[in-house]
């Protein structure tokens, strides 16, 4: 049984046998196409709450609000799991999971073979970015997910307005989507009903998305890693643009100059509170502004001003939970006040919620399992990846360009990573290679650093490793051929907001404070401050810094964070070596000759 797709005139005809093909070999019960609306959204929460998927929250606390429980199994992406099945292995790359796509067809055809007996297939048209932009990506996902429907309602431009921008014969990114969990007839349903075996491939040639086995995050909501930067990156490289996991911010400075930059920190480096810093009280006082455009997924291409413009293709945020309050991100959280879907995190007794980091613990919770919590109970009360999905729209520094389908000019990129040691506070790449240098080889380390010594150093290019639709090395490459097509570059930054002495204590206040460092680089940009330069590239001195009202911080504190030792360096570059023998067979030569140009530079 089909609701009826005329109701969205005209009818694309290939996009409705490829839904009853689907729907045919899944074994789906019924087929819904989906409009997007209000009434569509109250329906099918609604029903998750009859399922006991979702808790409706205090609607006092949190209007029209949802709590769901996964199952313990199916919490994060599977880095494991997700493969790239390009025709060629070496399209794929040493950094990505390939299979080759014959063969991860025929695997798929019998998993999704009677995958979705018992349940409805629901038919999800979205749109990746303004629905005007000239990036926009449209995309259908199929999902027996109810779940995935109310959230892809938040994260995209869903339903019948897409169907719409798609009229009769539009393109559009199949997305193929099943939790991989069949109901006999009688069988009772779960809560969280999943699969222990889960694929989530992409096929970047042919553009299309095949995820089975998880209703969460990234695995599920097909529009965000899987289309947004695996399948995007592939046709941007393609088509001359480039899609980044990055966040999108606008500074607007006392004169009213607006500055925009981008900023790309692999995980757990605080890109989220980055993107909605809120200036400190004596810079706001000043006339400051801060505003954000994405939280996550940048696409970036050379606009009209002859300079890089961004959009961001979400519309919503998809955020980590533990750690944000209102002292460290009030945004986030008003941001998360209503219209918000909580996953895995625990339930107060007065019906909202609770994570590690949100406030002062309460007595008693009902923990992400489902068990009663008491705060001396030792366990995690939320788990540590649990999220909020919340519309971007609600987010009080929404920029008001970020709907703009031309995106806003970027002035900056910005890289950095999570580094004890050899990383100062901020410096600037001398060019645009230089720059793509610093981001090809920016890391986080994994593991506290012991004194002196440089601990073990994730290399995450560009915060790009699992999300790159094809080979790492051609992707630096398409960094480097940007070049070309872009009339003003942007500057290119990196920075470091967790230098440590050698007490173990950080160098620099962060959070907040670390406007200071975007107003550098602002200044920068805007030509109104000499920088100093050193073999790195160029460092802030300290007169061009300003650290007035930061209290108790000195100049010995900032030649500390800004130094430039050696020793660490040498071993910096013996680090990213082995990083670039990974990629050796494609590995840009320019870059290689970065690294050559560094050493001189040293020596
Ligand atoms: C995310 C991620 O969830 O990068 O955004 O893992
Ligand atoms: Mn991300």
């Amino acid at each position: 049984m089909q609701n009826h797709p005329e109701t969205f005139n005209p009818i694309h005809d290939s996009l409705a046998s490829w839904v009853e093909r689907m729907a045919q070999h899944c074994g789906a019960d019924q087929v819904q196409w989906c409009d997007g609306s209000q009434a569509e959204w109250d329906r099918l929460t609604d029903l998750l709450v009859q399922s006991g998927t979702f808790i409706r929250l205090n609607p006092t606390l949190h209007p029209n609000s949802f709590l769901a429980r996964s199952n313990p199994s199916d919490t994060a992406r599977v880095e494991d799991r997700t493969f790239v099945c390009s025709l060629r292995e070496v399209d794929a790359g040493p950094t990505n999971n390939w299979r080759s796509p014959d063969a991860m067809r025929e695997t798929l055809h019998e998993k999704f073979s009677g995958c979705m007996r018992g349940r409805t297939m629901y038919v999800v048209p979205f749109c990746m970015g303004p629905l005007e932009s000239p990036l926009a990506l449209v995309g259908v996902q199929l999902t027996d997910s109810p779940y995935v429907v109310v959230n892809m309602r938040i994260m995209s431009h869903m339903g019948s307005e897409v169907l719409k921008k798609l009229g009769s014969s539009g393109d559009y990114i199949p997305c193929m989507h099943s939790i991989g969990a069949p109901l006999a007839p009688g069988q009772a349903d779960v809560p969280w009903p999943c699969n222990e075996e889960k694929y989530i491939v992409h096929f970047p040639e042919s553009r299309e998305v095949w995820s089975f086995g998880s209703g969460y995050g990234g695995n599920a909501l097909l529009g965000k890693k899987c289309v947004a930067l695996r399948i995007a990156s592939a046709i941007a490289r393609d088509a001359g643009w480039m899609a980044e996991h990055m966040l999108i911010m606008g500074l607007e400075t006392p004169e009213g100059t607006k500055t925009y930059l981008t900023a790309a920190f692999p995980s757990a480096c605080g890109k989220t509170n980055l993107a909605m810093i809120v200036p400190p009280e004596s810079y706001r006082q000043l006339g400051w502004k801060t505003t954000l455009v994405g939280d996550d997924i940048a696409w970036l291409w050379p606009g009209k001003t002859g300079k890089l413009h961004a959009i961001n293709p979400e519309t919503g945020f998809f955020g980590v939970a533990p750690g944000t309050s209102w002292q460290s991100n009030a945004a986030a959280m008003q941001s998360m006040s209503q219209n918000t879907i909580f996953t895995n995190v625990a339930l107060t007794d007065d019906g909202g919620v609770w994570w590690e980091g949100h406030s002062e613990p309460p007595a008693h919770l009902i923990d992400w399992t489902g068990l009663d919590w008491t705060s001396n109970c030792g366990r995690l009360a939320a788990h540590p990846n649990s999220r909020f999905t919340a519309p971007a729209g609600q987010c009080p520094n929404i920029d008001s360009h970020w709907q703009d389908p031309d995106g806003v000019p970027i002035d900056a990129i910005v890289f950095g990573g999570r580094r004890p040691t050899t990383m100062p506070l901020v410096f600037q790449a001398f060019d645009w290679t230089h720059g793509v240098f610093l981001g090809a080889t920016q890391g986080s380390e994994t593991t506290a650093a012991a004194t002196g010594n440089v601990g073990t150093v994730r290399r995450d290019p560009m915060a790009m490793l699992p999300f790159c639709g094809y080979n790492m090395g051609d992707y630096l490459g398409h960094w480097l051929e940007m070049r070309k097509n872009i009339k003003r570059l942007p500057r290119i930054f990196h920075v470091n907001w967790f230098r440590k002495n050698s007490n173990g204590k950080f160098l620099w206040p962060g959070f907040r404070e670390n406007l200071r460092v975007l107003e550098w680089i602002v200044l920068r940009c805007q030509g109104k401050i000499a920088g100093h330069e050193t073999p790195i590239g160029w460092i802030p001195d300290w007169k061009s810094f300003s650290t007035e009202g930061l209290e108790g911080y000195n100049r010995e504190l900032f030649d500390e964070a800004m130094s430039f030792r050696n020793e660490e360096w040498l071993a910096e570059i013996t680090s990213q070596n082995d990083f670039f023998l990974k990629l050796y067979h494609s590995m840009p030569k320019e870059l290689m000759c970065q690294r050559e140009l560094f050493m001189a530079r040293m020596a």
